[in-house]
């Protein structure tokens, strides 16, 4: 039997086993105003204030903030000084993902399976503890400066961190419905995704459940790659993109220039109510790419078959849709989040379809070339 013809499952169950993982467990990003990131997600993808480190908490040189919606929780951080090196990410990258933090069973055994198997080390482990008890943490170094930190919670009951005080604060507006992250993804250089996913493979144990090439994903003017890692329990799931060679500059090529190096492309966050989540999203000024023409929305009944949403609605706010063996799934874009075409999200329902929206490649990048277009750089 080739590879080719096992289901997810099957490819997942290969993954090895030395590096046990139960999920994310925060995302950091590094800010230039972590005061104002944190109410722009607050405000606008309907996060909750957690937790707060900063000068007032001893923490003399940063302050972050941590959000959370239902498994999610988001830290921003920005950095009190110019010769901090969180100052140095921010003015080379913009605001941006610095680390994806995985949820452990035991932070020093995670770093040193994954060194042993040739991970640059970012910190070596590090016990804290506070009066809810201890938590440990370690951390590796991915794809450009983007990091994996493991944190091991067991024997941690506090609401985040040692180091972290509760954020208590009287405004946070209604959640959105965001569930959880169900997936990563990361742009790295020409003819790079090969080495990334190798390193997946190699230092983390992954498996390459998906691979996208040239062929299946161009549009009239570009093309990329795309290759997607999981691990053993599919609880985390990693797509690595890299340009292809196309007619123009494609978007992979646009973030590269903008991030000045790879880096993390875009969030998927699951909801249950893709409809509810994307309207509340829009109300509250978030961005989405624009809809894909009326003939998708036209094709959707023989392309995808009976679906539970109304198409009207899903039109109405440009949501995509697509299918796969096992079911289908309702997904749509929002533009970057900053000013440099860098990071955006991808809001995803998952109705069954275990897939990436293959199916939405061809609309999704002509809609994405459309803004690349208004920035001057396709
Ligand atoms: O994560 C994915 O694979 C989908 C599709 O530049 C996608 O969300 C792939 C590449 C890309 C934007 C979206
Ligand atoms: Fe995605």
């Amino acid at each position: 039997m080739t590879n080719e013809s096992l289901t997810f499952a099957e490819k997942i169950s290969k993954a090895a086993d030395f590096l046990p993982i139960l999920g994310t467990d925060y995302i950091e990003l590094y800010v230039g105003n972590a005061k104002q990131a944190a109410h722009y997600y607050k405000t606008a993808f309907g996060f909750r204030s957690l937790a707060y480190s900063g000068p007032e908490t001893g923490q003399r040189d940063r302050a972050s903030y941590v959000l959370q919606q239902g498994k999610i929780r988001l830290v921003l951080t920005t950095a009190l000084r110019s010769g901090h090196p969180i100052s140095g990410h921010v003015r080379r990258h913009g605001d941006g993902v610095k680390v994806i933090a995985l949820w452990v069973l035991d932070a020093v055994q995670a770093f040193e399976e994954t060194v042993k198997r040739g991970a640059t080390p970012y910190m070596q482990p590090l016990t804290t503890s506070d009066e809810w008890g201890e938590l440990t943490m370690s951390g590796i170094v991915t794809y450009g400066e983007t990091v994996h930190m493991f944190i091991d919670r067991k024997q941690y009951r506090g609401i985040f961190m040692p180091g972290y005080t509760p954020w208590k604060c009287d405004y946070n507006p209604e959640e959105a419905g965001l569930l959880y992250i169900d997936h990563c993804v990361g742009n790295v250089g020409w003819n790079r995704m090969n080495e990334v996913v190798k390193w997946y493979e190699e230092v983390m144990g992954f498996v390459n459940i998906l691979s996208f090439d040239d062929k299946q994903i161009n549009t009239e003017y570009s093309a990329l790659m795309s290759k997607v890692m999981s691990n053993g329990n599919g609880y985390v799931k990693f797509p690595v993109n890299e340009p292809a060679e196309g007619k123009k500059k494609s978007q992979i090529e646009e973030y590269l220039e903008f991030y000045e190096g790879e880096g993390v492309q875009h969030i998927a966050v699951a909801t249950s109510n893709i409809v509810k989540t994307v309207r509340q999203m829009r109300a509250h000024g978030v961005e989405f790419l624009s809809a894909p023409p009326n003939a998708y929305y036209d094709m959707i009944p023989n392309r995808i078959g009976e679906i539970d949403e109304e198409l009207e609605q899903l039109k109405e706010l440009g949501i995509l849709i697509d299918r796969d063996e096992e079911g289908y799934l309702l997904q749509i874009f929002t533009k970057p989040v900053e000013d440099r075409p860098t990071l955006f999200f991808e809001i995803i329902q998952r109705k069954g379809a275990k897939s990436f929206g293959a199916g939405n490649f061809k609309a999704l990048f002509e809609s994405l070339e459309r803004e690349q277009m208004l920035r001057g750089n396709l």
